[in-house]
C-alpha cells in the first residue's frame, strides 16, 4: 500500500444478546459463532442488552451476574474485546435517548403485529408491560445509533429488523439522510435451532430445561439432553424440516458443530439408527463447542478487574460512535443542542 492510499472505512456491524441466562446452543450457532467470523472485515459492536432483559421481570443480583458472565462468554467464544466493542447497553445512555425519539416515529399498529410481543405477552400474562411492547423500538435505536450496515441475527429477529428499516426510512424521508438503513445478516444454516423437546419451536433459554442446551451445561447433561431429544416414529435419517423436524434439527446442529454441510452430515449417518445419531451429535457439541468454551470461560471469568476494564473502556468506545448520530438526530427533530 502506498502512503497516499486511502482505505474506505469499514462497515459497521451491530448485534445484541440478552443476559437472561447463559446463552443456548441456538444463540451460539445462530449468532455468536458468526459474529466471530466478521470481526476482521467489519467494525463490530456486540452489546449485552440488559435494558431489553428487564421487559421480563429479573432478579437484580442475578441480572448483573448474568451480564458479566455473558461478557466473559463472548470472549470465551472467540470475540476479541480489542477488535470488537463488547459492552453493556445500560452503560451508554444513547440507547435510551434515541429509543424515546424513535417511539415518536413508530406506530402502535406496527408494534402490535410483532410476533415476539404476542408470544412473550402470552407467556407473561401478569406483566404485559409497555417495555415488552416497545422492545423493537429500543432494538431499532440500538442498531441505528451507530450507522450500522449489517445486523447478524438469528431468523427470529427478521421481523424486528424489518421494523428498524421502516423506522429509519420514515425518519430519513422527513429529515434527509440521517440513518443508515441496516440489512439483516442471517446465516444460511444454524439460524433457527429448534427445541430438543418440541422441535417445531425455536430453542429458547427461558423454556423448560430439557428443551435447550446451555453453553454452561455440564457435558454429561448435554449428552443426556440429546439422548432424550424428541424425534419421530420413522427410522430414516434424512433432512426434511416439515416431515422430520426433530431429525432435521439434530442434523443441522451436527453440521454446524462440525463445520460440514448438511448433505455431508446426512451421508455420515446413512444406514445408522436414531440412538447413534443422538449420541454422536451430543458428543460433537460437547467436544467442539461446550468443553473448549467452558475451559476459556473458567480462565477469563477469574479476572474480574480485567472484565470491569473492558466494560468501561468499551462503553466509552460505543459512546464515541453513537454520539455523532444522536447529536444529528436531536438537531433534526428540533432539540436545542
Ligand atoms: N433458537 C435459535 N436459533 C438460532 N438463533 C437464535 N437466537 C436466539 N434463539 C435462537 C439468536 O440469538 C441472538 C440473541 O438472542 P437474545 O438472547 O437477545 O434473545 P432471544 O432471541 O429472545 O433468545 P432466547 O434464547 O429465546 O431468549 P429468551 O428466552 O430470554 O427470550 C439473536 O440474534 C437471536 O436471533
Amino acid at each position: 500500500m502506498t502512503e497516499n492510499t486511502v482505505t474506505a472505512p469499514k462497515k459497521i456491524i451491530f448485534s445484541g444478546m440478552q443476559p437472561t441466562g447463559y446463552p443456548t446452543l441456538g444463540n451460539y450457532l445462530g449468532a455468536i459463532k458468526n459474529w466471530g467470523a466478521l470481526q476482521e472485515e467489519y467494525d463490530c459492536l456486540y452489546c449485552i442488552v440488559d435494558m431489553h432483559a428487564i421487559t421480563v421481570r429479573q432478579d437484580p443480583a442475578q441480572l448483573r451476574k448474568n451480564a458479566k458472565n455473558l461478557l466473559a462468554l463472548f470472549i470465551a467464544c472467540g470475540l476479541d474485546p480489542e477488535e470488537n466493542i463488547l459492552y453493556m447497553q445500560s452503560q451508554y445512555h444513547g440507547h435510551a435517548e434515541l429509543s424515546w425519539i424513535l417511539n415518536c416515529y413508530t406506530y402502535m399498529g406496527e408494534l402490535g403485529r410483532m410476533t415476539q410481543f404476542k408470544e412473550k405477552s402470552a407467556k407473561n400474562e401478569a406483566n404485559i408491560n409497555t417495555g415488552l411492547f416497545t422492545y423493537p423500538v429500543l432494538m431499532a435505536a440500538d442498531i441505528l445509533l451507530f450507522g450500522t450496515a449489517l445486523v447478524p441475527v438469528g431468523d427470529d429477529q427478521r421481523q424486528h429488523l424489518e421494523l428498524s428499516r421502516d423506522v429509519a426510512m420514515r425518519f430519513n424521508n422527513i429529515y434527509g439522510d440521517v440513518f443508515t438503513v441496516p440489512e439483516a445478516y442471517i446465516p444460511k444454516s444454524g439460524a433457527r435451532i429448534m427445541s430438543l423437546t418440541e422441535p417445531t419451536r425455536k430453542m429458547s433459554k427461558s423454556d423448560e430445561e430439557n428443551s435447550y442446551v446451555s453453553l454452561m451445561d455440564a457435558p454429561d447433561a448435554v449428552i443426556r439432553k440429546f439422548k432424550r431429544a424428541v424425534t419421530d416414529s420413522d427410522m430414516e435419517i434424512r433432512y426434511d424440516q416439515a416431515e422430520k423436524p426433530g431429525i432435521s434439527n439434530l442434523l443441522e446442529i451436527y453440521a454446524n458443530a462440525c463445520g460440514i454441510s448438511i448433505d455431508a452430515a446426512v451421508a455420515e449417518f446413512e444406514g445408522k439408527g436414531y440412538g447413534h445419531l443422538k449420541t454422536t451429535v451430543g458428543e460433537a457439541v460437547v467436544g467442539n463447542i461446550i468443553e473448549p468454551v467452558q475451559g476459556r470461560f473458567a480462565e477469563i471469568s477469574k479476572d474480574a478487574a480485567y472484565l470491569d476494564e473492558i466494560m468501561k473502556k468499551n462503553a466509552q468506545r460505543a459512546a464515541q460512535i453513537g454520539e455523532r448520530v444522536l447529536k444529528k438526530v436531536k438537531k433534526k427533530v428540533g432539540f436545542v443542542v
